[in-house]
C-alpha cells in the first residue's frame, strides 16, 4: 500500500522530463513530512488554538462516539505530544457542544461555544453559550442563551469585537434553519437581528442552515455563503440581507471548504454536495473558485483544480499566505470510488498552482480538522463519529517551507521587547535570521469544524528595517482590516522560511 501510493505521488510530484537519478529523491522542501501519528483522547472534530497556545479538541467522548456532553480535551504542546501532554476533563454543563459553533472572544481571551446538540436529541439546536477559560481548563454555562437552538451555527467576530451568529438548525435534518441572526455582547448577551431574518441566506433547501461560511472585509461589509446563496449581512441595528447571486460552480456546498487568503479573496474548493452521505457515489469536486469581493459585486473565476476529488477537505491558512488543504474522501463520507485523499494539497494564489504533499498516515473523513500551529505546523486530526473512520489521533504536517533540501532549514526566531498592539502602531520586534526578513505576517487563531475555519484570517504587515536586528512592523490600520481577537505574527526570510510566532493581541477600540 505505502509502495502503491509513493509511486503514485511520484507520478505527480516528478517533473515530465524523462526518467532520471533526481526522481526517486522527493525532497522534504517540496512535499514536506508527517510527524509520527499521536494518539488523541477524542475525535478532534472541533479544535480551538487558545491565547496560551494551547488546543482545545471536543466533539465525540474518549471512546471516540459522537457527543461532547461528557468529555473535552486539552491539549498543551510545551509538554510534548503524548498522551501526558493532554488533560481529558469531564463536561459539566450539561451542554452537548459537539456540532456547537466556536471561536476566541478578543476582549476576554475565552472560547465561545455556542449551540451543539440537545443531550439525548441528536440533531436538535442547543440555545447554550458555554466559554472555555484556558486559565482554568474549565468549560461554564453562560447566563446567557440565545434566542433559537442551533446545530451547525456559524461564529463570526465583527470589526466591534461582537460576535454574530449565522444559521444553525433547530431540528436536524428535518430541516429548521434559522433564519434569524444574533449578536454576541460579551457585557449584554444576546440580541436578535430581526432584519436580517431570511430563508434565502438560512432556509431548508440545499441546507442554507449549515454552517454558513462568513467573513469580515476590509471595508467592513460581512459576506457570507451558505449552500448555493451568497449575500451580504448588514449587521448594525436591525441588520438586513443583501443576496448577491448563487453560487454555480461543482466546488459548492456543506462538503467544499473555504477560505478568505488575502483581504476580499476567498478560495473555495472541493465539495458539491449539500450534507454528509448525500450524492453517494458521485465523486467530490477537485475544481477550485476565487471569489474576488474587493468590487461592490462579487466576482467569481475558475482557479486551478485540485490534483484529488474531495469531499470534506479542510482549509488552512499558513503564514505565508499559501493555502493548505488536507484530507477529505472522494466520495462522500464514505471510502469509496478512489478512496480517501492522504494526499494533502498546497495552493499558490500567486501561481494558481496546487503542489501535492508527502501522505498521512490516516483518512481525515467527515467530522477532521485541522489548525495551523505558533511554530508553523499544522495539527490534522479526528475524522469519524459517524466512520467509517474512528480517528482517536492526529499527525502533525511539517510544510515545506521548514525545509532546506531534507534537511529542517534554519529559522528566524525573535522576541518583542513589548507586546502590546494598537491598531496602526508601530511594534518593535528585535530577530536574529541567517538570511534577510522579507515579510511579516498575522494570521488569526483558528477555531476550526466541519471543513470551515471560522476565525481564520490572513494580513500582511508592512516594516522597516531598523539599527541592527531590530524591525518597526505597522500593525494593521483598523479592525475591519484584522478583526479584534488573537493573531500568530510570524517573520519570514528571504528564503521562504518563517519563525516561531508569538500571539498577540487586538482589543476591540
Ligand atoms: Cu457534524
Amino acid at each position: 500500500m505505502f509502495m502503491k501510493r509513493m509511486t503514485f505521488l511520484l507520478a505527480l510530484t516528478s517533473p515530465a522530463s524523462g526518467f532520471s537519478q533526481e526522481r526517486t529523491q522527493i525532497l522534504k522542501s517540496q512535499i514536506g513530512a508527517w510527524g509520527p501519528v499521536l494518539p488523541w483522547n477524542l475525535i478532534g472534530i472541533h479544535a480551538v488554538l487558545m491565547p496560551d497556545k494551547k488546543v482545545l479538541t471536543f466533539g465525540s467522548n474518549s471512546r471516540g462516539d459522537q457527543g461532547a456532553d461528557m468529555e473535552y480535551d486539552v491539549w498543551d504542546p510545551s509538554l510534548g505530544t503524548g498522551l501526558e501532554s493532554h488533560t481529558l476533563l469531564p463536561n459539566q454543563t450539561r451542554t452537548d457542544i459537539f456540532c456547537g459553533a466556536q471561536l476566541l472572544l478578543a476582549d476576554s481571551g475565552l472560547a465561545l461555544i455556542s449551540g451543539g446538540d440537545i443531550p439525548g436529541a441528536v440533531q436538535q439546536g442547543n440555545f447554550d453559550t458555554n466559554t472555555f477559560d484556558t486559565s482554568t481548563n474549565r468549560l461554564t454555562k453562560s447566563s446567557y442563551q440565545m434566542a433559537y437552538g442551533r446545530w451547525y451555527p456559524t461564529l463570526t467576530t465583527l470589526p466591534t469585537g461582537e460576535v454574530i451568529v449565522q444559521g444553525g438548525s433547530n431540528n436536524g435534518f428535518a430541516g429548521s434553519g434559522v433564519l434569524t441572526p444574533e449578536i454576541f455582547n460579551t457585557k449584554t448577551g444576546w440580541r436578535s437581528l430581526f432584519g436580517a431574518y431570511s430563508d434565502y441566506a438560512y432556509g431548508n433547501d440545499f441546507n442554507r442552515w449549515w454552517y454558513p461560511r462568513s467573513w469580515v472585509l476590509n471595508d467592513g461589509r460581512l459576506f457570507s455563503i451558505s449552500g448555493p446563496a451568497m449575500y451580504f449581512v448588514d449587521y448594525k441595528d436591525h441588520g438586513a440581507i443583501y443576496p448577491v447571486g448563487d453560487f454555480t460552480g461543482p466546488n459548492k456546498g456543506a462538503t467544499s471548504t473555504a477560505v478568505m487568503f488575502e483581504p476580499g479573496r476567498i478560495l473555495q474548493v472541493g465539495g458539491g454536495e449539500w450534507a454528509n452521505f448525500e450524492g453517494q457515489g458521485m465523486a467530490g469536486a477537485k475544481e477550485a473558485s476565487i471569489i474576488d469581493l474587493n468590487g461592490l459585486f462579487p466576482t467569481v473565476t475558475p482557479a486551478a483544480p485540485m490534483h484529488f476529488h474531495r469531499h470534506w477537505a479542510t482549509s488552512t491558512i499558513l503564514p505565508d499566505g499559501q493555502i493548505l488543504v488536507t484530507g477529505g474522501t472522494a466520495l462522500n463520507a464514505t471510502m469509496g470510488g478512489d478512496g480517501p485523499s492522504y494526499w494533502p494539497e498546497i495552493y499558490n494564489p500567486k501561481t494558481n498552482a496546487w503542489t501535492v504533499l508527502a501522505p498521512e498516515a490516516h483518512v481525515r473523513t467527515y467530522h477532521s480538522s485541522a489548525l495551523l500551529l505558533p511554530d508553523a505546523t499544522v495539527i490534522s486530526m479526528g475524522g469519524g463519529a459517524p466512520g467509517p473512520a474512528t480517528n482517536l489521533n492526529a499527525q502533525i504536517l511539517n510544510p515545506p517551507y521548514l525545509f532546506n533540501g531534507s534537511d529542517l532549514a534554519s529559522r528566524p526566531s525573535y522576541t518583542l521587547p513589548d507586546s502590546s498592539t494598537g491598531y496602526g502602531r508601530s511594534l518593535a520586534v528585535n530577530y536574529q535570521s541567517d538570511r534577510p526578513i522579507e515579510r511579516v505576517t498575522l494570521v488569526k487563531t483558528g477555531a476550526v469544524t466541519h471543513s470551515f475555519n471560522q476565525d481564520q484570517r490572513f494580513v500582511e504587515l508592512s516594516f522597516t528595517q531598523g539599527w541592527g536586528n531590530t524591525l518597526s512592523v505597522t500593525m494593521p490600520e483598523n479592525s475591519n482590516i484584522a478583526t479584534p481577537g488573537f493573531y500568530l505574527l510570524f517573520l519570514i526570510d528571504s528564503a521562504g522560511v518563517p519563525s516561531k510566532a508569538e500571539i498577540l493581541r487586538f482589543l476591540p477600540l
